[in-house]
């Protein structure tokens, strides 16, 4: 009887329900029911018949909404129920019932009994009947007794205030096809607004390049473990899992997906490569551009082939550029004794790009008059060995006497084997001889000596006669005397008393002239007298007397033969040349391969006339100014020398207004390298002394200084590559060691590099240590020494051997391993010092091998006797080169994750950029929007991807100075 009054009140308050609004719910829930989106009669059970009332309202948008009202406030024992139709579960096993109602407060009813309630119960039967008309009461299971949070009075009403309340209540484990709700009136007055019953789900996501499916919500708070299968294109890296939570949320993400090769990612899916980009691993993160000689001209592709003539070997990787077989070998010298020969060269003009050259010699033999040829067999002995060299040399043995060889170098890389090209090949025509090489016995009076030799060991053939040639000591350039017998005793009268003469002999077979053997020097006695030293003196003697006949017979027949005198020839050969002969022989002799000091030298130019070629200034044009050395410019420009080839060279000249001093230290340092043949340390080619300026003319390395040419190409070479510039150096300095010859400045910035990044040391000036270098520094005893690259006993008491420069190399490890980065960072001098002398060493640069951190280890050994010696440097790293695989284990810590101090305090992009020598990407952060260093905090790989910076090198130097901000700042992110 009372709902007459209040029907309109609650009509009233229903016309403010935004409907539409109630329907917007968050895309976790499914419902399973909605009375307000019921467009006819909702067809709830409701018993008894006076007790809840169906009524349909109109919301703001006049849309009709179904809503129950029951309001029998004013009679006691109210048991009304209203009971919905079936609701499927649609699986899920826990429900969630949303009722939004308003209720009236019983006090504001006037004249109501004290029996009007102010809360309902909620119910539910599960059943797998849908088609139930009668649930008994005691069936339901309750749910909860509902109270209002808000009742309303009619004053409330009045006013037009909305009180609505909204209630959720859950039913968990439900297993049956689905269940009915019941709402159970006990007497109060209340308006059934809304009823929805829905569950919860985790909605279909994407991550770590897997999808995970729409997942209902488990019972209870259970968690759903759920499988996440790999997007397109993607293949399983660890199998994908994520937990669905009851509330509907993901948890825990296990495992990822990866791009398959040939496909980047892109916002959380994989896309082809472009033409021109590559993936070769799913383990890759992004496409990269074709490296150097290689193309893909389709999308999607795994590996960029190799442009027509390049070629990639079995172990290259994927990302290293194409390289091709090296051109020949150039420039072969052969220098033979006897039977055995030495053969050097140059490495190949064209390396093929790749560092792992080897050489292999070929042999072929004629005889002398040419007719019979063939292979040499097993006859020669080729030391270290004939195929496979690393290094451009080889010393063969046990050739036969006066037979012609041909030896054909050919030098291979990796791919050599990879081109139908015939391999380039450089040869040499030798023919062997032999020598006189002992003079046995000799006797002396005041103006005659006489010799006695022996014949060579393995003539081919009958000695026809031998050859002496003798001259005063010193007095070669002036004169000498070439004297013939059939004996192998002569006595040479006509000399001065008291005076010291230099004989050498050859012998003449039916195959021609031997060598000279070695030299003998031996002085006239100052009296006449007999020097008889041997008990075989008489026979000696005699058989001088016999050979001297002889001889005197020659000489009348070769003075008839020819019209001449023939056994007095003055010496005219071009001094240049004559040097030349000297130099090489005196590489050559044994046990001579001995570095000659400059001061040893009274007169300072004779050491540059002994070792230096003076050049004609007319052969050299100057084309422009590459730098600034100490006494003065640097050019590069071209030599023409006559009958030679034009080449590249590097001139440095003496500035106008030097000292004697200072032309003498400048010029020490071409007597210096001009005793030096090795295709690792750099050439004098000769020097300009007769006309003003003074210059030095060196080849030409078309990179310039080790040290800047890697800070320019920061993260762009293999580490085959830069192991291959560290064999160079350390060959160079093996063979500087070899020659007793200290470098004391071995340093990046003293090693120059030519197109086909070969290393070759250079830097030889006498005072270049004290003054040139601007990394020295004076010590407390005074001297000024490159702190950062010198060993502790050098520094310490300027004990100066190759195994202190053993000690430099190791630098020059790090320094090429790091790119140019500078040793020690930003640590003082002194500072270094403390380090060493606490054990201290340099960490391994980023991307350093393991091994390759060892070897810097160990030329840092404290106890100098324990460092490496260079030759075994070269053959360690001959051995990385040949077994790259030694190389793919990294050293753990990388300089940028413990270096000694730590990254400079910065508070811009831009000061972090250039304090970590990335300064060239200023544009690409800022044009990314990254301005502030804290938004730098979050940059990823793929933003920086996405940005422009591509190479991997410049993405994990950036990437691993973040991490060191992060740890900076307090905050961690993965990256
Ligand atoms: O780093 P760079 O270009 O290489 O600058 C220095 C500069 O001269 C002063 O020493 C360069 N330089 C020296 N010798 C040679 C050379 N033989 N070939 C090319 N550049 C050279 C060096």
């Amino acid at each position: 009887m009372a709902l007459h009054w209040i029907y309109p009140s609650l009509l009233t308050v229903l016309s403010f329900i935004p409907n539409h609004a109630l329907r917007n719910y968050p895309d976790n829930e499914v419902t399973l029911l909605d009375s307000m989106s019921a467009l006819g009669d909702l067809g709830w059970e409701a018993y008894p018949a006076e007790g809840w009332e169906e009524i349909s309202v109109m919301d703001e948008r006049n849309t009709p909404m179904r809503t129950y009202q029951v309001c029998n406030v004013m009679e006691a024992n109210q048991n009304n129920w209203l009971r919905t139709s079936h609701i499927p579960r649609d699986g899920a096993q826990r429900v969630y019932i949303e009722i939004k109602f308003t209720l009236r407060d019983c006090n504001s009813l006037p004249g109501v009994p004290g029996t009007c309630k102010e809360t309902f119960n909620m119910y539910y039967y599960e059943s797998n009947n849908a088609n139930l008309w009668f649930i008994k009461e005691s069936q339901y299971a309750k749910i909860d007794t509902i109270a209002a949070d808000e009742s309303f009075t009619q004053v409330d009403v009045g006013d037009r205030v909305m009180k609505l309340n909204t209630e959720v209540r859950d039913i968990s484990n439900l297993s049956k096809k689905g269940f009915y709700l019941a709402f159970q009136d006990v007497g109060a007055c209340i308006a059934l607004v809304s009823v929805r019953v829905f569950y919860k789900k985790c909605p279909l996501t994407v991550l770590n390049l897997a999808r995970f499916p729409d997942t209902v919500t488990g019972g209870d708070s259970a968690l759903v473990e759920v499988r996440g299968s790999c997007v397109n294109d993607s293949e399983e890296f660890e199998a994908p899992r994520m937990y669905c939570s009851a509330d509907g949320g993901w948890l825990v993400p296990i495992g990822r997906c990866v791009c398959k090769a040939g496909f980047g990612e892109h916002e959380g899916h994989c896309q082809p490569c472009r033409p021109g980009f590559y993936k070769a691993s799913a383990l890759d993160a992004y496409c990269v551009k074709c490296p150097l000689h290689s193309h893909a001209p389709l999308e999607r592709a795994p590996e960029c082939a190799c442009e027509k003539g390049f070629y990639r070997a079995e172990l290259d990787p994927r990302s290293m550029a194409c390289t091709r077989p090296p051109s020949a070998p150039e420039s072969p010298i052969s220098t033979i004794n006897e039977t055995s020969v030495t053969l050097e060269w140059s490495p190949p003009r064209e390396s093929g790009g790749r560092g792992d050259i080897t050489y292999s010699v070929h042999c072929r033999k004629c005889s002398e008059d040419g007719r019979k040829c063939g292979p040499c067999g097993s006859g020669p002995h080729f030391i270290p060995r004939q195929f496979g060299l690393s290094l451009p040399k080889v010393h063969v043995t046990d050739l036969l006497p006066h037979t012609n060889y041909t030896f054909s170098i050919e030098a291979v890389n990796g791919v050599s084997d990879l081109s139908p090209s015939p391999r380039q090949i450089v040869s040499v025509n030798i023919t062997t001889s032999q020598t006189v090489s002992v003079i046995l016995k000799e006797r002396k009076s005041k103006d005659s000596i006489t010799l006695a030799w022996q014949g060579p060991e393995r003539a081919s053939g009958a000695v026809v006669e031998y050859e002496v040639i003798y001259y005063e000591k010193n007095q070669r350039d002036q004169n000498y005397t070439v004297l013939k017998t059939r004996s192998n005793v002569m006595t040479v009268d006509g000399l001065k008393p008291g005076t010291t003469y230099v004989f050498r002999v050859r012998a003449r077979t039916d195959g021609g002239y031997g060598n000279y053997g070695g030299e003998i020097e031996l002085e006239t006695s100052h009296e006449d007298m007999l020097a008889i030293g041997d008990p075989n003196q008489s026979t000696i003697l005699a058989v001088s007397i016999a050979g001297g006949i002889v001889l005197l017979v020659l000489l009348v027949a070769c003075f008839v033969v020819s019209g001449r005198h023939c056994g007095y020839i003055k010496a005219k050969q071009d001094p240049d040349e004559e040097k030349m002969q000297f130099q090489h022989g005196r590489v050559n002799l044994p046990g001579s391969r001995m570095y000659i000091h400059p001061h040893t030298y009274e007169d300072p130019n004779q050491a540059i006339r002994d070792f230096a070629k003076e050049i004609d200034v007319s052969s050299i044009r100057i084309e422009r100014v590459i730098g600034a050395g100490e006494f003065g410019e640097v050019c590069s420009g071209r030599l023409k020398l006559p009958s030679k080839r034009e080449i590249y060279v590097a001139i440095k000249s003496l500035k106008a207004g030097y000292s004697e001093q200072q032309r003498r230290d400048f010029l020490s340092e071409a007597s210096i390298m001009g005793q030096f043949d090795h295709p690792n340390i750099i050439r004098l080619e000769g020097v300009v002394t007769r006309c003003k300026p003074v210059m030095i003319i060196t080849e030409y390395m078309e990179n310039g200084s080790l040290d800047t040419f890697l800070k320019k190409h920061d993260g762009q070479f293999t580490i085959i590559q830069l192991v291959g510039m560290l064999r160079g150096i350390a060959a160079g300095m093996s063979y500087l060691s070899e020659m007793n010859y200290i470098h004391r400045d071995l340093a990046a910035r003293n090693i120059l590099v030519n197109s086909n990044l070969v290393c070759k040391v250079s830097d030889f000036g006498l005072s270049r240590v004290l003054e040139d270098d601007p990394e020295a520094a004076y010590t407390t005893r005074g001297g000024k020494i490159p702190i950062r690259w010198t060993a502790p006993e050098a520094i310490a008491y300027r004990k100066f051997t190759s195994a202190s420069d053993v000690w430099s190399y190791g630098i020059v490890m790090w320094e090429v391993i790091s790119y140019g980065e500078r040793p020690y960072w930003e640590m003082s001098n002194q500072d270094v010092i403390k380090a060493i002398d606490e054990g201290y060493r340099l960490p391994a640069p980023m991307d350093c091998p393991v091994v390759l951190h060892q070897l810097m280890l160990d030329c840092w050994e404290k106890g100098r006797s324990e460092r490496p010696k260079f030759g075994q440097i070269v053959a360690t790293l001959d051995k990385l080169i040949r077994n790259p695989n030694s190389l793919r284990q990294l050293a753990n810590s990388s300089i940028w994750e413990d270096p000694p101090t730590p990254e400079p305090s910065v508070s811009t992009v831009e000061d972090w950029l250039d304090s970590i020598k990335m300064g060239q990407y200023k544009e690409h952060f800022c044009g990314a929007g990254y301005v502030t260093l804290d938004s730098v905090l979050y940059v990823t790989v793929s933003d920086l991807g996405r940005m422009g910076v591509s190479l991997a090198g410049h993405q994990k130097k950036i990437l691993s100075s973040i991490q060191i901000l992060q740890t900076q700042q307090g905050t961690h992110v993965q990256v």
